[in-house]
């Protein structure tokens, strides 16, 4: 147990004034406009905005400010009052070759994009064009091309209804490659959660976070990401329940927490404190460390049984509900503590403490993140995790249950309302009998397969409903180059970003509303849905005037570029959808009408109406119809060895990001400010790599298959991490990473464990 004071890099508390300084600084450097505050009390309350940041719940019952540090960046950094317009391009010194030296923060602190653009090769400069004539040009140039070369990637903001067309588009013209941001994040739990428990998202509700015993966290950071989760666990912790955190990272946010809606703790400066174990693990080490728990666990349901006392294992959950159990066990009680020992980087007896807490438990919920699902055999790491949660029936009961936290605000909605490349997860029939075309049935590209074909020049056309996957994506060099060599790339965006400034033979960005903005359509102001980490839908409604009157909706983009690529179809009626959003919610309710049916008079249920979830009811819909027990086949989840000079780096998030949009250069909760180029490395591997604290250094990618990757103008820094691992920023070491290093299940990319070596700059 690390306890806060032998911490040499964390500052204080999550929470309290720094979160609060935190979001008066954006304020400030954004200029957020008049009103923007405003917009920030109507944040996640009915017939308000929904936060535009993670996908964290919105509860029916909201504080009077129902926003966090995170939430409030986001909104902040989309109020502001700066414009990128079309002069910013025609500025000396930015044509898109030199902008291509920028930051990623400088490139969006340009503020809000207004014009519809156009690619000029001849200048090397983006012109602003109507947006009929870049509707014509871009539907002209989809007729063309391939109808496979093009791809249709989406990043998790765009609502319900924009979404649900979007892939309706893609499937109108002719395919699915739907790729999504969540390949590169939670992929592996829509596939790997799934083929151990039969459900692709998570099975607790917000009622189970009040009645929890305890809460194993295993890679993931709410202090950064989630923050409006410590209110919960911080009630959690008043009412006596235990928080065990595994992290190779010390996050303050798992170490203590002030509340900044609680005035008496505001003034007082009282803190709660938030794990009571905090087991530092190697990167990938996690299914030797729940190996280890499952082993203490098995020996004390023996002894118990022996002696004719209550038994540790839910025999009967696991006879009725499981498969597997019984090689399993056989497996955990061969188990080698060395073996363990060495592949978790904890000792026995530290895992003998986490097991006791899950022991005395009756009700545990695991939550997990990126430490979880981007490794190599990530798939692996939730096969473990399911099996520590089932081994005493901790799925499908009143506070207990699987809480996997999902990234952007609407990733997980447009997944379930049909942006997926699997053919075989979209109701193909119902599209067909609704709209009268016949929809492809054969599997569309992964951003994996759409990362390869854009590097061996297959990819020929690119549209992008949000995002910045140029940025976000490994092996970042090498996809620059395969980018640029497209016939046709589409940017639907609200901020500029490096994706933007290699464009294709004809480039087009085309800048849209955000959330918290007035949608006015033939019908009025136009709400959209969302739905969040724990499947509730929630309707959205935006006040503020748009930061430009050329913007024009994603919902109403989506459907200019279908009516400019598509041939006619009566039943594809795009305009009639743009001017009232309310008839698209009816027909996804016609394509799902399981989770979606009376959806326009439920949209508004504070809290947001629940889609529910089979596992939750022990509905197990695997291959089996049970649970699956899985026997790991390896205890390390990297793919590949260990040796020396070799280091696993895991690539972390700032406290003062928002995935590839960096707010600034202050990263208080790791005491890292005013840069991001840093390494952080242990004490005693600088020592023994003959480097010193503080000197510039370079890593080299490890992944020996050729390819020269590496990123120098890095400061050392001396950090409380295990040995073997070092942490370094994403997405700056994206350039570090192999794209063939991604989980075997689900192609998420392996960003949490990647082979690196370390030399002096
Ligand atoms: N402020 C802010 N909020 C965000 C985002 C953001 O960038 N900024 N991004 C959004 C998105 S898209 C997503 S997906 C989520 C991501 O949120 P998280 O899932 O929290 O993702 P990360 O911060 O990348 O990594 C989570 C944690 O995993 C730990 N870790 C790394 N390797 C391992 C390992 O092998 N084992 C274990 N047990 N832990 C490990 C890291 O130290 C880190 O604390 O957040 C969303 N919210
Ligand atoms: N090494 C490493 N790589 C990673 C990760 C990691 O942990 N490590 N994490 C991965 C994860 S979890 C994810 S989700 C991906 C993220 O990948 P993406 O989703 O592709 O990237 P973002 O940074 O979220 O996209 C930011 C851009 O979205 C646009 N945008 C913002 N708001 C809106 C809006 O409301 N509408 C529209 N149309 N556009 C908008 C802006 O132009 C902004 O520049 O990165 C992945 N890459
Ligand atoms: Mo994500």
């Amino acid at each position: 147990m690390a306890e806060r004071d032998d911490l040499p890099h964390s500052s204080g508390p999550a929470g309290g004034w720094g979160s609060m300084k935190g979001i008066a600084r954006i304020f400030g450097e954004t200029w957020a406009e008049a009103g923007a505050l405003d917009t920030l009390r109507r944040q996640n309350k009915t017939k308000g905005h929904m936060c535009s940041s993670c996908a964290w719940p919105k509860p029916a019952n909201y504080k009077p400010f129902e926003f966090c540090e995170n939430g409030a960046k986001a909104t902040l950094w989309e109020s502001t009052s700066a414009r990128c317009t079309p002069e910013f391009f025609a500025q000396a010194g930015h044509r898109l070759t030199e902008l291509r030296d920028w930051r990623d923060h400088d490139l969006e602190m340009q503020g809000r994009l207004t014009h519809p653009l156009r690619y000029d090769a001849q200048s090397d400069r983006y012109v602003a064009v109507s947006w009929e004539e870049a509707f014509a040009a871009i539907g002209d140039r989809l007729r063309d091309l391939p109808t496979e070369s093009v791809v249709f990637y989406a990043s998790g903001h765009a609502g319900l209804e924009a979404s649900y067309l979007y892939a309706l588009l893609a499937r109108a013209y002719g395919n699915n490659n739907l790729p999504q941001s969540s390949n590169m994040c939670h992929e592996t739990t829509s596939v790997g959660l799934k083929k151990v428990l039969g459900t692709p998202v998570g099975t607790v509700t917000w009622d189970d976070l009040d009645k929890t015993d305890a809460y194993f966290f295993f890679g993931q950071n709410p202090g950064t990401n989630s923050p409006r989760f410590l209110h919960p666990l911080k009630e959690a912790k008043d009412r006596g329940a235990k928080i065990v955190t595994f992290n190779p990272v010390i996050e303050q946010g798992l170490v203590s927490f002030v509340d900044p809606q609680n005035p008496v703790d505001m003034l007082t400066g009282r803190e709660t404190k938030i794990s009571d174990q905090y087991h530092q693990l190697r990167a990938g080490g996690d299914v030797a460390a729940i190996l280890g728990m499952c082993k203490v666990v098995i020996e004390a349901d023996d002894a118990a049984r022996a002696k004719g006392e209550a038994e540790v294992i839910d025999h009967a959950f696991i006879a009725e509900h499981t498969v597997g159990f019984d090689e399993y066990v056989d497996y955990c009680r061969a188990a080698d503590w060395a073996e363990i020992e060495r592949e978790s980087g904890l000792t026995e007896s530290a895992l003998r403490d986490a097991a006791r807490i899950y022991m005395q438990a009756e009700k545990v919920i695991g939550v997990y993140g990126m430490g979880l699902t981007q490794h190599r055999h990530g798939a692996l790491n939730l096969a473990m995790f399911a099996n520590f949660l089932l081994l005493r029936g901790n799925i499908g009961r009143e506070g207990a249950g699987a809480c996997p936290v999902r990234g952007h605000s609407n990733v997980q909605g447009q997944r379930t309302v049909g942006i997926a490349e699997k053919a075989d997860l979209i109701p193909m029939e119902r599209l067909k009998a609704l709209f009268g075309f016949d929809p492809p049935t054969k599997d569309g590209m992964h951003i994996v397969d759409a990362v390869n074909g854009l590097i061996a020049g297959e990819v020929k056309g690119f549209i992008s409903l949000g995002g910045n996957l140029l940025r976000a994506v490994p092996d970042q060099q090498r996809m620059e180059e395969g980018w640029a060599k497209q016939d046709l790339t589409v940017m639907i965006s609200t901020k500029l970003n490096r994706s933007h400034l290699f464009p294709g033979k004809h480039a087009y960005i085309l800048p849209c509303l955000a959330r918290s903005e007035i949608d006015m359509q033939a019908s009025g102001n136009q709400a959209i849905t969302i739905e969040d980490s724990f499947s509730m839908i929630h309707g959205s409604l935006g006040r503020r005037q748009p930061a430009a009157d050329t913007l024009k909706s994603e919902l109403d983009i989506v459907c200019s570029i279908a009516k400019a690529a598509l041939a006619p179809n009566p039943k594809l009626k795009w305009r009639d959808w743009v001017g009232d959003y309310a008839l698209v919610r009816d027909l996804i309710a016609q394509t799902y009408p399981d989770d979606f049916h009376d959806f326009n008079a439920r949209m508004w249920e504070p809290g947001g109406f629940y889609r529910g979830n089979s596992a939750r009811e022990r509905i197990w819909k695997t291959e089996v119809g049970k649970a699956i027990i899985t026997t790991p086949e390896r205890l390390s989840v990297t793919g590949f060895e260990d040796k020396p000079g070799r280091y696993r780096l895991l690539t972390m998030r700032s406290n003062d990001q928002f995935n590839t949009t960096i707010y600034g250069y202050s990263d208080r909760f790791r005491g890292i400010e005013g840069t991001r180029d840093v390494v952080l490395m242990n004490p005693d591997d600088i020592e023994e790599a003959g480097l010193r604290d503080g000197q510039f250094v370079r890593l080299v990618g490890d992944a020996e298959d050729g390819v020269d990757r590496r990123l120098g103008g890095l400061k050392l820094i001396a950090y409380t991490l295990p040995r073997g691992t070092v942490a370094s920023y994403y997405p700056e070491c994206n350039v570090l990473i192999s794209i063939d290093n991604h989980d075997q299940l689900s192609k998420t990319p392996g960003s949490k464990s990647i082979p690196v070596r370390i030399e002096a700059a």
